[in-house]
């Protein structure tokens, strides 16, 4: 909900915000896809033919993600709360803008510590409520309704239930700053389009993503935890 006066500023960020923590991005050379294809391990067709092999490649994200810690870019977007109403959209799975300490943040492509009903996609359970470590979801964990627990993450070819209320978030922005996504997945990328070309936009990183024309836009070339909060210490300056 908006915060009468405050400033909205709306953050769209992907992997790369989280890599200087430890976790790796997807389309680096060593990324995660470099192991597995897309198809394989983040697709309904991948989960009906190796549901072992796509619970055991969330389960090892899970299990790092729990061990790694935020970084300067998570914190410094959770400071910039002091002074704005900061609405995170992130298409990264991991809670680090939660432990950062961000209070709104939008999962477009799910969450790695949450699971589902693989028959129906609203019967949703924090992992710690059905996992005996933590972390691990295994075969054979079947929700209420007798399906297998699957993660509660959208996959290539699933539909983006968030999207809707990304857009809005988008067209109400006064500010709007995309950090470490190379904007390839849609329709997250098109977020930037329904933002109003009067409004400033910022991307931060260090491989500037290739871009259509847009209004208003500034690029750091750099990384999240350098970029971030030089950009946050100006905004609350
Ligand atoms: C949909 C799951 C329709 C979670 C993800 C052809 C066939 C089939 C589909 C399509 C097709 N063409 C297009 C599509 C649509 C498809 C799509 O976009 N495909 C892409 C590959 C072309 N999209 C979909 O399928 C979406 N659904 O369209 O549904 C529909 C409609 C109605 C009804 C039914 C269906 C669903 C998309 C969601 C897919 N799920 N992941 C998980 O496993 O994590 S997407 C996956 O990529 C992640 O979620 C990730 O967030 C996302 C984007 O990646 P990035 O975050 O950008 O990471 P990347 O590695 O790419 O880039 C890292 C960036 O960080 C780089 O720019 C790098 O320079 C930078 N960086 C590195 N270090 C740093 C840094 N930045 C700052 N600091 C640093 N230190």
């Amino acid at each position: 909900m908006k915060n009468t006066g405050m400033k909205n500023i709306v953050v769209l960020t992907g992997a790369g915000i989280s890599a200087e923590s430890g976790i790796q991005t997807f389309r680096a050379s060593d990324g995660l896809w470099e192991n597995h294809r897309l198809e394989d391990v983040a697709s309904p067709l991948g989960w009906k033919k190796d549901p072992a092999l796509v619970l055991e490649f969330y389960n090892q994200r899970r299990k790092k993600a729990q061990e790694v810690q935020p970084n300067a870019a998570h914190f410094a977007l959770a400071q910039l709360e002091e002074k704005f109403n900061v609405q995170i959209i992130t298409q990264n799975v991991d809670d680090l803008h939660e432990r950062a300490g961000s209070s709104q943040v939008l999962h477009l492509h799910g969450e790695l510590n949450s699971v589902r009903s693989s028959a129906d996609e609203n019967l949703v359970f924090n992992i710690s409520e059905v996992s005996k470590n933590g972390w691990e979801l295994e075969l054979g964990q079947l929700c209420p309704l007798g399906s297998q627990l699957r993660p509660d993450i959208v996959w290539f070819g699933e539909r983006v239930p968030k999207f809707e209320q990304a857009k809005i978030m988008a067209q109400n922005a006064d500010f709007f700053l995309v950090v470490g996504t190379s904007l390839v997945v849609y329709p997250a990328a098109g977020l930037l389009e329904y933002v109003p070309s009067s409004v400033s936009k910022c991307i931060i990183d260090p491989n500037i993503p290739v871009l259509p024309a847009l209004y208003n836009l500034h690029t750091l070339e750099e990384p999240a935890s350098s970029g971030v909060p030089r950009l946050v210490a100006k905004l609350l300056g």
